[in-house]
């Protein structure tokens, strides 16, 4: 039987200008995990898969200059032309559902005697109502497949009855038939190793995606993994991990994984295992994975960063703690904020997930999600995210909805994902809540649902553009949703509209940061802000660094009395109205920032475009000197005119080696070129 195996489209970030390299790191590190198990199961009874990766796919039609290339969905099924498969089996995400069910039409519309199956987590749980509404799809694969698939195609090569195959819904006599649900898999050790080798742009991956198991045993409202795994916690074993690890490292060189379970630290021992094993075999392999705030410690965050723990993933969800309760997720919110601050100081990465648009949150509730956003950026390692609630199919809060959802494109976060859809999408979309209840919004009866949405866009762009200043204004009033009103206010009130109408490309990429410093410098700072110079000089901070990089290309030279050094090309030298390092130094302890006095400092920034380039606050005699280096006066002119205008001697010191040696530091920070 000849076997297809379709990863779903995930790489909405793929466009014709991103490179050949980029693109394939883009897909190898979106491998479709769920279909490289089946691969690997399937090829160890002896058949030959082949996989079809629809990111892949898409990128080619994306570069495809033919202007008669059609659209995409045709373009996808024709890959499937010259395969003759019997068998094509998509995986599913709510994300790009429609796309798959289109592209599965054109394949069975042009080889009508393919079984068309659908798996995976979307498929999964509307399961009937796809059937009935796409003829098309002969058949879906319910949950956890590696057991399942191999005895259907067993079946159907065999030419054996269905009617007793658990996991499976199909059709028989034209009456859509649901069998009972598949056991789990409950040793995942006796799983063959992912099938790699059909998933060439494995090669290019930063962080290779590896199952460590599955199931949560939690049951947060929103979410979908918990009753698809059936909450029953599983690990492979540390050992089994390693092996992979090692493989692919051995195959491809590359160490660095994203482990894939959605929440690893259930069993505090079996993370210490996995930890000490990682130790005690010396492979130094990076990696990240998701827990919960509340299933970690500090003491468990340092033995991870030991054993090379680079990134944690936190579903934060909701910063009000009335919110945490009513969607049963039930962290406490002081904890999670101490275990973001623990992974800073054992530098691990943090995602800070968080989530707004549940239909009971009001306006305070808002505030203290935006609130504790806003106060994870005081750790640099800290990456805040917002999202809006888009109500998976079959989860406690789509089911207590459904009756009651709004479709409006601009309003859900599905489409917010970059997935272009076309009117046949909208038609499927618009006819089929059920099936596609995530481009719907669950009503907010205490939200605007057009406020939350530009509210999200000005949170994520603050943070990216201008990270500091964002902390600042929200430590300066209190409410980062106040300063943002404020701006809102001043944003019609000026005339400032959105590029084309397009508010999220607007905050992206239009001029969002520039106008919004202007407002914080001619509005926020004269009417509202009680701490005037740290705002100010945060401003000026940020407004340098929006002011386009300078990579250059200078190396370094060593110092000659005749040399004549000038400001690097890259740094740009500004003077902020006050102590800019005490400001910093506040904004990370969460400390007032009204008292900070007038006290002009000057700051060397760096702009090589990397945001984190830092800003070097110099000493005054710092100041002075790279004052000197203008490009004119040589080492020797430099040294006699400081002389001239620094009458202190510092004891012990000559003057000409003070400022020799203070030449010399400029040129290793790099803040200087000869
Ligand atoms: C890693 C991950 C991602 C990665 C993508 C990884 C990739 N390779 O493309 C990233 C971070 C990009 C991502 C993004 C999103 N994700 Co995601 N993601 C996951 C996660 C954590 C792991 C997926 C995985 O590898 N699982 C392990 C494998 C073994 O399981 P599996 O894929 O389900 O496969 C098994 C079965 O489903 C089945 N199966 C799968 N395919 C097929 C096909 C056939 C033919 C058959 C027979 C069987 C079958 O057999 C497999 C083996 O048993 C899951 C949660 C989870 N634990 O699964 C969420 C999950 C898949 N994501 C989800 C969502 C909602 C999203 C987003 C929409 C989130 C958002 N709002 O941004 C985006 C959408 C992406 C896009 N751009 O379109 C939901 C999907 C819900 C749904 N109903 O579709 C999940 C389940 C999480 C959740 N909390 O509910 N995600
Ligand atoms: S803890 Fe995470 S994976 Fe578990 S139910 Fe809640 S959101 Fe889902």
């Amino acid at each position: 039987m000849k076997v297809c195996l379709v990863g779903a489209a995930t790489a909405n970030q793929l466009d014709h200008r991103v490179s050949d390299t980029d693109a394939a790191r883009i897909m190898g590190d979106l491998a479709p995990v769920g279909i490289l198990s089946l691969a690997a199961v399937l090829e160890a009874r002896g058949l030959r898969p082949e996989i079809v990766d629809l990111n892949r796919v898409r990128y080619r039609w994306l570069c495809d200059s033919n202007p008669d290339k059609g659209d995409f969905c045709g373009f996808a099924g024709a890959q499937f032309a010259d395969g003759d498969f019997d068998f094509c089996g998509f995986s599913t995400v709510c994300s790009s559902y429609p796309l798959t069910i289109r592209i599965a039409a054109e394949v069975k519309r042009a080889h009508p005697e393919t079984l068309v199956v659908l798996g995976g987590p979307q498929a999964s749980v509307v399961d009937v109502s796809t059937m009935r509404a796409f003829p098309w799809i002969d058949l879906v694969v319910r949950g956890e497949a590696e057991q399942t698939l191999p005895d259907l195609i067993d079946a159907l090569a065999t030419r054996r009855s269905l009617a007793s195959l658990p996991g499976i819904t199909f059709r028989q006599h034209g009456e859509i038939v649901r069998n009972p649900d598949a056991p789990l898999v409950s040793d995942l050790d006796a799983l063959p190793f992912p099938a790699f080798h059909l998933f060439p742009d494995i090669r290019f991956c930063r962080h290779v995606p590896l199952e460590l198991g599955r199931g949560c045993p939690f049951a947060c409202t929103f979410c979908s993994t918990n009753d698809f795994f059936r909450r029953r916690f599983r690990l492979k074993g540390p050992a089994r991990m390693i092996a992979e690890m090692r493989q692919v490292r051995q195959t491809y060189g590359i160490s660095s994984f994203e482990l894939v379970h959605d929440m690893f630290t259930v069993d505090r021992k079996r993370v210490e295992a996995f930890c000490e094993a990682l130790l005690e075999s010396q492979e130094e392999f990076t990696w990240g994975c998701s827990a919960r705030t509340d299933c970690i410690d500090e003491e468990l965050i340092a033995l991870m960063a030991r054993a090379g723990c680079r990134g944690i993933f936190f579903g934060i969800e909701s910063g009000s703690a009335r919110m945490q309760k009513v969607i049963d997720k039930g962290l406490d919110l002081n904890d999670s904020a101490a275990r973001i601050h623990s992974c800073d100081t054992y530098n691990i990465k943090t995602a800070v997930s968080l989530m707004t648009g549940f239909p009971d949150e009001t306006m305070n509730d808002l505030r203290a999600t935006a609130a504790f956003f806003v106060d994870s950026l005081r750790y640099d390692h800290a990456d805040p995210q917002l999202s809006i609630l888009a109500p998976l199919s079959d989860t406690p809060i789509q089911r207590q909805h459904k009756d009651s959802v709004v479709l409006n494109d601009d309003l859900t976060d599905m489409s917010y994902r970059g997935w272009e859809q076309e009117p046949r999408d909208h038609a499927m979309i618009h006819g089929h809540p059920e099936i596609f209840s995530s481009f719907y919004s669950v009503p907010t009866p205490h939200l605007e649902h057009g406020f939350l949405k530009e509210f999200r866009d000005f949170l994520l762009s603050g943070a990216r553009a201008f990270r500091r200043l964002l902390l600042g204004l929200h430590q300066d009033s209190g409410d980062v949703v106040d300063v943002f009103q404020q701006w809102q206010r001043w944003r019609t009130e000026n005339g400032i509209s959105f590029l084309g109408g397009d508010r999220s490309v607007y905050y992206a990429r239009g001029s969002f940061a520039a106008d919004f410093l202007r407002f914080v410098r001619l509005q926020y700072i004269p009417a509202a802000s009680s701490a005037p110079l740290a705002i100010a000089a945060l401003v000026d901070y940020e407004a340098a660094l929006l002011d386009g990089d300078r990579k250059s290309a200078i190396h370094d030279e060593s110092l000659t009395p005749d040399g004549r050094p000038h400001v690097h090309p890259e740094v740009d030298v500004i003077e902020v109205p006050a102590d800019y390092q005490e400001i910093v130094r506040r904004l990370r302890q969460g400390r007032p920032l009204d008292d900070i006095r007038d006290h002009p400092v000057k700051l060397a920034i760096r702009k090589n475009g990397t945001r984190a380039a830092e800003a070097r606050q110099l000493t005054p005699l710092s100041a002075r000197l790279l004052a000197l280096c203008d490009g004119a006066l040589t080492v020797e002119e430099i040294v006699r005119a400081f002389r001239q205008q620094n009458e202190t001697e510092v004891p012990g010191v000559s003057m000409d080696k003070l400022c020799l040696a203070g030449i010399e530091m400029l040129r290793q920070q790099r803040l200087i070129a000869l």
